[in-house]
């Protein structure tokens, strides 16, 4: 039996299985299975291909400025077109559908950040496994920092689809991951160490992770009533974990009762816009700005004057050498200190280290080796 064949009979399985408190565990057990066997699927399409830009890998695009965005969508809801709107960029437009066949950037600039836009071929049901350019598409979402899920106002419960192609993708959105360590061991059995309530029993824990080739070791559990979904994300290891934003794009072709009852519809709060139109693109821009949750960093140049008018525009929770890799690549080995003024210092003009957490509107002086360029 092949790959697709045995997961399919794991598929039925569940299926057939009435979901209760005696069956929970055998159900989650398979569909720890059936993950383990999408994973080794996707390591024999993708495998080194990834690399070496096969036909399964992402397109060929270069990610540039402070944070990517991509705009997936169904074929013809108006990803070009915004992308359009939002940048300088030119994508191709047309009334039919599957007008886009590669990935297209655009930056947009916005309160002093570069933000590139990635227009992108429209996906459909089944593109995680492969249908139309799904694969690829999804490929480039994961490199992504921010998903916008572009619906068609006619068509708002495709947002459904979008999610489900995704997390099959193993992107997971607007989620955190799940607070649990594994430490493996090479000997001893496996122990369970929760430190909050646990829905699962520990057996259940055990047999799932063994799923995973997982036989000796400690998981540490922190994530309160962590579902075997969950779990099994963490053995999984190939998940990530980004914010969307949902965007109802062509509302300039209905009435605002119509759009109300959509909100009602699909309870995911979204923004509606018109790409064509022009309407609402401002607040999409600035919701595409917050919701990358940028910090500010004011470089203050040894014994010099602090830069408050171009800050260096960084994602929350980066690092004094996150600074350093983006001013230049081999900056972060030349570094002796630094000194930090703001939230995160303890005190103003605190020598950390390359591993420093920053905060919004710290001022940074980054002091070099005596010799170093
Ligand atoms: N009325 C209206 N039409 C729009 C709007 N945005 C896009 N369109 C039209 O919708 C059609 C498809 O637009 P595209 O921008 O090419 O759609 P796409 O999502 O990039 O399509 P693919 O590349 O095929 O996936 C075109 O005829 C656009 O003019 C809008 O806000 N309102
Ligand atoms: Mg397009």
């Amino acid at each position: 039996m092949g790959i697709p064949e045995k997961i399919k009979a794991i598929q039925d399985e569940i299926h057939k299985t009435q979901i209760n408190k005696a069956t929970e565990f055998h159900v989650g057990l398979l569909k720890a299975k059936i993950a383990k066997l999408k994973r080794e699927q996707d390591e024999n399409i993708h495998g080194r291909t990834v690399h070496t830009g096969g036909e399964n890998a992402g397109f060929d695009v270069r990610k540039a400025g402070d944070a990517t965005v991509v705009l997936i969508g169904l074929p013809s809801v108006g990803k070009s077109t915004l992308l359009n709107r939002l940048t300088n960029a030119k994508s191709r437009v047309a009334s039919y559908q599957f007008t886009t066949l590669t990935a297209v950037p655009g930056m947009l600039d916005y309160r002093g950040a570069k933000i590139q836009v990635l227009d992108l071929p429209g996906i459909i049901e089944g593109a995680a496994s492969g249908k139309g350019f799904g694969r690829r598409v999804i490929s480039v979402s994961r490199g992504a920092d921010l998903v916008l899920l572009i619906l068609d106002v006619f068509q708002p419960n495709h947002v459904g689809i979008l999610k489900k192609e995704l997390a099959e993708a193993g992107i997971k959105l607007d989620e955190r991951p799940p607070d649990v360590v594994i430490e493996k061991t090479s000997t001893g059995g496996l122990s369970v160490n929760a430190q909050v309530p646990l829905k699962m029993s520990e057996k259940a824990v055990k047999e799932i992770a063994r799923v995973y080739g997982i036989h000796n070791g400690r998981i540490i559990i922190r994530e309160p009533n962590l579902t075997d979904d969950q779990f099994i994300d963490v053995l999984s290891e190939n998940r990530v974990y980004l914010p969307s934003l949902i965007v109802l794009n062509k509302i300039d072709l209905v009435n605002q009762g119509f759009i109300n009852e959509i909100q009602s519809q699909i309870g995911n709060k979204f923004l509606p816009i018109s790409a064509d139109a022009n309407v609402n693109i401002d607040a999409l821009r600035e919701a595409i700005y917050n919701r990358l949750d940028f910090i500010r960093i004011y470089m203050r140049p040894k014994g010099g004057q602090t830069d408050y008018k171009e800050p260096m525009i960084m994602q929350r929770d980066s690092k004094v050498q996150d600074v350093c890799n983006k001013i230049h690549r081999n900056m972060a080995r030349n570094i002796k200190y630094a000194l930090v003024w703001g939230k995160s210092a303890k005190f103003d003009a605190q020598k950390v280290g390359l591993d420093h957490v920053l905060a919004d509107e710290d001022v940074l002086t980054i002091v070099k080796n005596p010799g170093a360029l």
